[in-house]
């Protein structure tokens, strides 16, 4: 018999999310009739605007004629991956260095090919749960140790430090997964700080993962959308994005990952070409009608209604940022990312949870799920009906 692989074992508890639902499906088999409002999940709930949505359309037609039908994509449509390159980073990226994907989720996953098991890992703390669990399952990590994976760095991101972590700590050699604007805190990193993370980065031979899927979130013009904003960041990040949620793709699927030719591992050798190679391997491209979407979303109408589609979003963030300070919680974000992170000092994050639900039939995500620095947190998610959100924030009310 084959054995099963070890990092499989290394791996603690379930994935956060079908854990979320999973007390969900308790909760409703316990309390018939209930009618539970999600602000857990951020998972999109609006339709896709109908500029964007008549890509997807036509792109799906023009799979139905002989004269427009087409195959595998490979790497992405040429014109996509230019767009791409226009529209986020001024065209300082040339079509091999843009890489389209099934979505951000899929590339981080499939990124940390590149650096092989027992590479270490350092994460924010709090972050998305998907930078340590696939850290363990490519085997970055050793088995849980206290709070925490060994081999992967976890670096407090709290209200201390403005939730920026302490650049010291990070360790050399390492690769970073940092996002902005971050899931869960909502914080948003500063030109200063992120120049600061890049000198730090090439100083120590790390490589950052820096995860923008909700840059278009930002509506504040002095923070950075990208991290390629800053001088050197070619020579120590790969972006990774998504449509999902400034297009609402979340089911559609679609993402992109920047990796720079200036990238190089110790050896000096191209992580660029590596990217090309592992894709070309085990990649076989994202959805042509996804990629018609896409383009759709990138064109002038598209970026309206994309601004129209995180505005509503970022409506229902105030809302809930509202509720929550009118009832004396502290809480930060939703104002440049969809996502609220409210404390309840010296409380456990997932009996919080048990009580919103219980008390509001609201279901939230509890801190801890993100990282030891998320205990005594609990994050609402702005993706809602606006309906949902309104009778939600009167629910709230309860807590009280
Ligand atoms: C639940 C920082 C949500 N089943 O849709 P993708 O793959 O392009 O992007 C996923 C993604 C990437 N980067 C960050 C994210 O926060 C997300 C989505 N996170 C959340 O509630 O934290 C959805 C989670 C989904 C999942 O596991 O991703």
């Amino acid at each position: 018999m084959i054995k099963r692989n070890p990092c499989m074992a290394n791996i603690r508890a379930g994935y956060l999310f079908p854990e979320i639902a999973r007390r969900r499906r308790e909760f409703a088999a316990a309390h018939p009739g209930a009618k539970i409002i999600s602000l857990g999940v951020g998972n999109t709930t609006e339709p896709i605007l109908p500029h964007i949505d008549g890509g997807l359309v036509k792109g799906a037609r023009d799979l139905g004629a002989a004269e427009t039908y087409s195959g595998y994509s490979d790497d992405g449509l040429p014109e996509l991956r230019e767009k791409i390159s226009a529209v986020f980073y001024r065209g300082q990226f040339g079509l091999d260095e843009v890489f389209i994907s099934d979505g951000a989720k899929c590339d981080i996953g499939r990124l940390q090919l590149l650096f092989g098991a027992g590479t270490p890992a350092a994460v924010q703390d709090p972050s998305y749960p998907v930078y340590v669990d696939g850290s363990v399952l490519a085997g970055a990590a050793g088995g849980w140790e206290g709070s925490g994976y060994r081999g992967i760095s976890y670096l407090p991101c709290t209200a201390e430090n403005n939730y920026f972590p302490d650049l010291s700590k990070l360790p050399a050699n390492c690769l970073f997964y940092f996002c902005s604007p971050n899931n869960p805190t909502g914080a948003v990193a500063d030109h200063e700080q992120l120049a600061a993370l890049v000198q730090a980065a090439i100083q120590k031979g790390v490589i950052v993962i820096f995860d923008a899927a909700y840059a278009e979130y930002i509506r504040d013009p002095g923070l950075p959308k990208s991290i390629y904003e800053i001088a050197g960041a070619k020579q120590c990040a790969i972006e990774v994005n998504s449509f999902s949620k400034p297009a609402g793709f979340t089911g559609v699927r679609l993402g992109w990952s920047v990796v720079p030719k200036e990238l190089k591992y110790a050896g000096g050798e191209s992580v660029n070409a590596d990217w090309n190679r592992i894709c070309g391997t085990i990649f076989n491209g994202a959805s042509n009608i996804a990629q018609a979407g896409g383009l759709a979303a990138l064109d002038s109408e598209g970026l309206k209604e994309i601004r129209e589609l995180t505005d509503f979003y970022l409506g229902n963030a105030k809302l809930i940022r509202t509720a929550l300070r009118g009832l004396g919680i502290v809480c930060t974000g939703g104002d440049n990312s969809p996502y609220i992170w409210a404390q309840f000092p010296g409380r456990d994050s997932w009996e919080v949870f048990a009580e919103i639900l219980e008390k509001c039939q609201v279901l939230t995500t509890p801190g801890s799920g993100f990282g030891p620095a998320g205990e005594s947190f609990v994050r609402f998610s702005a993706f809602g009906h606006r309906a949902d959100v309104e009778e939600a924030c009167g629910r709230l009310g309860r807590l009280k």
